[in-house]
Parts: structure tokens; sequence; C-alpha cells
């Protein structure tokens, strides 16, 4: 077993004795739960008031579930199980209703966090001789200090550049000989694109690696950032409700993201019947956190959908691995009756050729029907072209996801730098059909 690990103990710990763990585990994180007001009386509801009724891991399946209204209508302190003078952090986060969320953390739960951020970065092979610039918001954003502890346990030159302000991320790079960056794959894109216009050539720079998440990306993005930048990208899934980056991450092999399940019990459900889900079979991440003592949560519908990935990894790991997040299922879009993912859309744009790295996905009531305008930046050389190659671009990439999506889009082609960019997440859906 020569996969890099920051904590081989409990990385290729046997399958049954990670379970015992995760019992033993849930059996605590139950007796934490009950000093909430709100778990209190969920699990009332259930007959549910001892711990050490918990007799196996099945029986998480008899656990309530909370949801992120929970969460809003318990705002601010009905999930805290512990004292406030135990609490040295919190985050918060508002989600696009504007209704707040908060975490809360004591001192066992930040050392926990910080270590599983270390075990990502390991597995990736960056180890303390990187130099690792943090590309993410410092804040109430947990992608911030998230990997800025876990980049300094791991014993990396950390630089804090937190997001924004291209220019002088550039200039840190090639001031600092950057090895290793933390970014949205939104902000790589236009990242690149920058240094693209500053005339700085990536080979000139020391970058190997990025980490890369708190968005939805496809594949082929993932391809493109791989050959643009001429480094390995991990994929990196996390969720403020479970401190934030650090859940589930890709190694060395990218086969997937392995799940930290020492941390977390997993389950994904079919998000209509509730019922398990088999290896492969596509549905709900639910999360429950196994080691968090100041706002334990119990089956969490994070809405995130993937599916679990058979077989087992080269790196030897146990901890299951999720497949590339198809979306959230709030996002799921509907286009005059037809269902479509915005990854789908990104992914058949990224396959082809003169596609550039930013798209706007439109949608728009024409009369009783629904338009989807699809704008995509392309190559500028082609703007400096003759018309019809413009023209002839329009209906490949028209077809191409006529095809893949059963909707023919309008599509608008737009110059390198065109189309809005954001610092943090990118927002790709402009939905303007009148709600009903
Ligand atoms: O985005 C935490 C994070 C920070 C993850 C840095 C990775 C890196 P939230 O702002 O609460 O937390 O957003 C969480 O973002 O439920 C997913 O829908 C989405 N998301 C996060 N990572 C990925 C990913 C942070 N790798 C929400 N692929 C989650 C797809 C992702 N979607």
């Amino acid at each position: 077993m020569n996969a890099p690990a920051w904590n081989p103990a409990i990385e290729f710990m046997e399958r049954e004795a990670l379970e015992r763990l995760q019992l033993a585990s849930l059996r605590k994180t139950v007796a934490w739960a009950l000093k909430t007001p709100f778990y209190r009386r969920r699990l009332a509801e259930i007959g549910l008031n001892r711990p050490e009724d918990i007799g196996s891991l099945r029986d998480a399946r008899q656990l309530p579930y909370t949801t992120k209204d929970d969460l809003r209508d318990a705002y601010p302190e009905g999930l805290l199980a512990v004292d406030r003078e135990e609490v040295v952090r919190l985050h918060t986060s508002s989600g696009t209703t504007g209704a707040p969320t908060v975490i809360y953390h004591t001192q066992h739960d930040i050392d926990g966090w910080t270590e599983l951020v270390a075990r990502c970065i390991a597995a990736t092979g960056a180890t303390r001789r990187d130099v690792f610039q943090n590309m993410t918001n410092y804040g109430l954003f947990t992608g911030g200090l998230g990997l800025h502890y876990g980049a300094e346990r791991v014993g990396m030159l950390v630089i804090p550049a937190s997001s924004g302000n291209t220019s002088r991320q550039i200039q840190l790079m090639r001031n600092f000989r950057v090895t290793v960056v933390h970014a949205t794959p939104s902000y790589l894109l236009h990242l690149q694109a920058a240094l693209a216009g500053e005339g700085v050539d990536v080979t000139e720079l020391a970058l190997q690696k990025a980490f890369v998440g708190a968005e939805p990306y496809s594949e082929e993005t993932r391809d493109k950032i791989e050959s643009l930048f001429g480094v390995k990208a991990y994929n990196s899934y996390g969720l403020s409700e479970m401190n934030g980056p650090g859940v589930a991450f890709e190694c060395l092999y990218q086969t997937g993201l392995h799940l930290w399940e020492d941390a977390y019990l997993l389950e994904i459900l079919n998000p209509q019947t509730l019922q398990p889900l088999a290896e492969g079979e596509s549905g709900e991440i639910v999360l429950t956190t196994l080691q968090r003592q100041a706002t334990p949560l119990l089956r969490y519908r994070t809405r995130d959908l993937s599916h679990l990935v058979g077989g087992h990894c080269p790196c030897g790991r146990v901890h299951r691995r999720l497949a590339r997040l198809q979306g959230r299922s709030d996002d799921l879009l509907i286009i005059n009756g037809v269902n479509v993912f915005p990854s789908q859309i990104e992914s058949a744009l990224m396959k082809i050729s003169g596609v550039g790295t930013n798209y706007l996905i439109q949608l728009e009531k024409r009369g009783s029907l629904d338009r989807l305008l699809v704008k995509t930046e392309v190559e500028a050389v082609l703007f400096a072209g003759p018309p019809h190659t413009l023209d002839e671009l329009r209906e490949r990439i028209s077809e191409s996801l006529r095809t893949t999506i059963l909707v023919k889009p309008v599509v608008e082609l737009h110059p390198p730098g065109d189309l809005p960019i954001s610092e943090g997440k990118a927002k790709r859906v402009l939905d303007l059909r009148p709600a009903f």
C-alpha cells in the first residue's frame, strides 16, 4: 500500500472495524443531539431517548431527517448541543433565499475538520514541501478557513490569498513558485484567461495541482483545467452543514470522491421514496455527522445528487467513493416538459472545439413555450474569421445540445471575457420564466 495518506490507520482500516467505529460514534452523536431542543422533540416522536437503543447501523434508518428548512427554523440556537462557552467558531450561510443557517464548532470540532482536510490534501500526494495558494473567500464561507487550517496541518507554506484580485493572484503565484491552488472551477478558468491576457505562459509557473470544488462542474471542464494549466485537478466536495470542504475528495487516482466515513454516515436515497439505492444508482446524498459536538446533524438531506462508485480504488482506502456530482435536485430545469440538468449542458458544450470557458443558460417564456438560450464564449480567433465560421459553430453547438438534452437551444456566441464572471460560485442559470 504505497498511496500517500495522512492517517493510514483510519484511511486503510478494515471495513468491519470502520463500521464498529461508526456505530459507536453514531450513539455518541445521538447523545449530543439529545441535548438540543430540536432533536429532543424529533427523537421523542420516534420513542428514542437513549442512545444505547441504537443496536446497529441499520437502526440509523429509523432516525429523523433534517432539512435546510429545519436549520433555518432552529436559527440561531435551536441546534446548539453544547454550552456557549464551549463554542470557538461559527459559520453561517445564507443560501439563495437569504434565510440564514448556522453551524457551531467546539475546539474538538475544528480539530476534527482540520484533520479531514489534511487527509484530503495528503491523498493527492501534496506535502509540506508544497506552496499552497488558497483562492477562495476567507470569512463565513467555509472554503477559505477550512482549506487553510488543513493545509497548515500538513505543513504546506500557505498563502491566504482569498478570492478575487486576479492580477495579485498571478503575482503571488509567480513570486512564490506556488505548486498547489484551491479555487472554484469557474474562477480557475477565469484566471487562465487572465494569465493568457497578461501574456504569462503557464509553463513558467511551478503549478502542479489544483483542488477544485464548491460548485458543480463536468468532467470536460476538469479536462480543460488540467490541459490549460498543465496540472492535475482534484475534485473536492463539501457543504457548510457538514463543516464545509473535507467531506469527500479525490485521491491520486481520481476515481471518484472518497467520503470520510468515520466522520460522516453516508446514505444515497431515492429522493421521492427515500428508499436506499444500490451502487451505481443515482440519488440524494444524505449525511449524518459522526464526530461533531456543537451541531450534530442527523440524516441531513443535502439535495445533492450522485451515486456510489463500485469496486476498489487502487489507493486501497476503504472509504467509499461518490461519483462526480450530477447537480442538486433543486437545480433540475424542466424545459417544455423535458428534464435537463445544467451539468448536461456544460458537459456537451465543453466537448465542442472552439468553445471557450464561460457560459450562461437563460430560460424565457415565449407565448406558452419555454425558450432555452445558451450564451457561450468562444475563442477570439473565430471572431476574426469570416462570418460563416461563427454561423457554423452556432449550428454545431445547437445540434450537439439537441442530441444530448433533447431541447434545441438558441445559441449566442460571445468573445472571451464578455460574459459576467464571479469570484466565488458561478451563477450559470438565469431563469426568467414567470413563477406560477
Ligand atoms: O461550497 C464547501 C466547499 C468549499 C466545498 C470549498 C468544496 C470546496 P456551501 O457553500 O454550503 O459549501 O455549498 C455546498 O455546493 O451542497 C453542492 O451543491 C455544491 N458543491 C460543493 N462541492 C461540489 C463539487 C461549500 N465538488 C454545495 N461538485 C453542495 C459539485 C459541489 N457541487
